[in-house]
């Protein structure tokens, strides 16, 4: 896979070289190519953005050093990914869509925005993904870029990670996971839950089963169908 990221900040972008995706664009199964957009301005003070049309508070991102930099490497079997609150929410089915690709191109936005015929262009040379990591306020679409990164890489066949990814499919309808335990048996007046140290699979795999239910239910009832609300 392909990664392209265009941005202010690019070294943001420097925790990319270690961990999982380190390893991963080491082994060069994801390439990743970090573009200054300042490089594709051409006045003497770099400028990317100005005040907004019709008034308001902020600038916005302007749209020619945009479309030199995404000119420079879009090409017509590329997914272009603008972060943005305004955008459908990332998933982990977004995540599977992604991974399947073979070029993502990042665009990463700050102050109020981009100018939308931006996006508008790349949608007619690209199909294009406005996407939101949640409904909280952030100063730019790089660390969400980043957590978008990560969610896909792992899920690229090659990548070390990927067989952790495969029981994730197996998470019976997308319930939270059931609590975790390990050596020493008590702790600080702590005692593992004595089902684990039973050595009965059918037993754990129950208890796990309701554990799962039971944490869905009291912090994401929302993750529930209706029929166990
Ligand atoms: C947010 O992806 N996002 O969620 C995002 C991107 C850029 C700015 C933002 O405020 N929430």
């Amino acid at each position: 896979m392909r990664i392209d990221i265009v941005t202010i900040f690019p070294d943001f972008f420097g925790v990319l070289d270690v961990s999982l995706l380190g390893k991963a664009r080491q082994a060069r199964i994801i390439d990743v190519g970090v573009h200054d957009l300042r490089d594709f301005t051409h006045d003497r003070h770099r400028t990317v953005d100005d005040t907004p049309y019709g008034g308001g508070a902020g600038m916005v991102m302007r749209p020619e050093p945009w479309g030199e930099a995404l000119d420079s490497v879009i090409t017509a079997d590329s997914v272009v990914i603008f972060p943005s609150p305004a955008g459908e929410r990332f998933t982990q089915a977004t995540a599977r869509e992604l991974a399947g690709e073979q070029h993502l191109v990042f665009g990463c936005g700050r102050y109020e925005g981009i100018d939308q015929r931006v996006i508008d262009h790349a949608s007619s040379v690209a199909r294009v993904r406005e996407i939101s990591l949640g409904d909280y306020v952030l100063n730019g679409g790089e660390v969400a870029v980043m957590a978008m990164i990560e969610a896909v890489g792992r899920l690229v066949p090659g990548v070390i990670g990927n067989a952790a990814s495969l029981d994730e499919e197996s998470h019976e309808g997308g319930l939270l996971e059931y609590p975790s335990y390990t050596k020493p048996a008590e702790w600080r007046g702590r005692e593992v839950p004595p089902v684990l140290l039973s050595g009965n699979h059918g037993a754990i795999a129950k208890w796990r089963h309701e554990q799962q239910v039971e944490r869905t239910k009291r912090v994401r009832p929302d993750l529930l169908p209706s029929a166990e609300d």
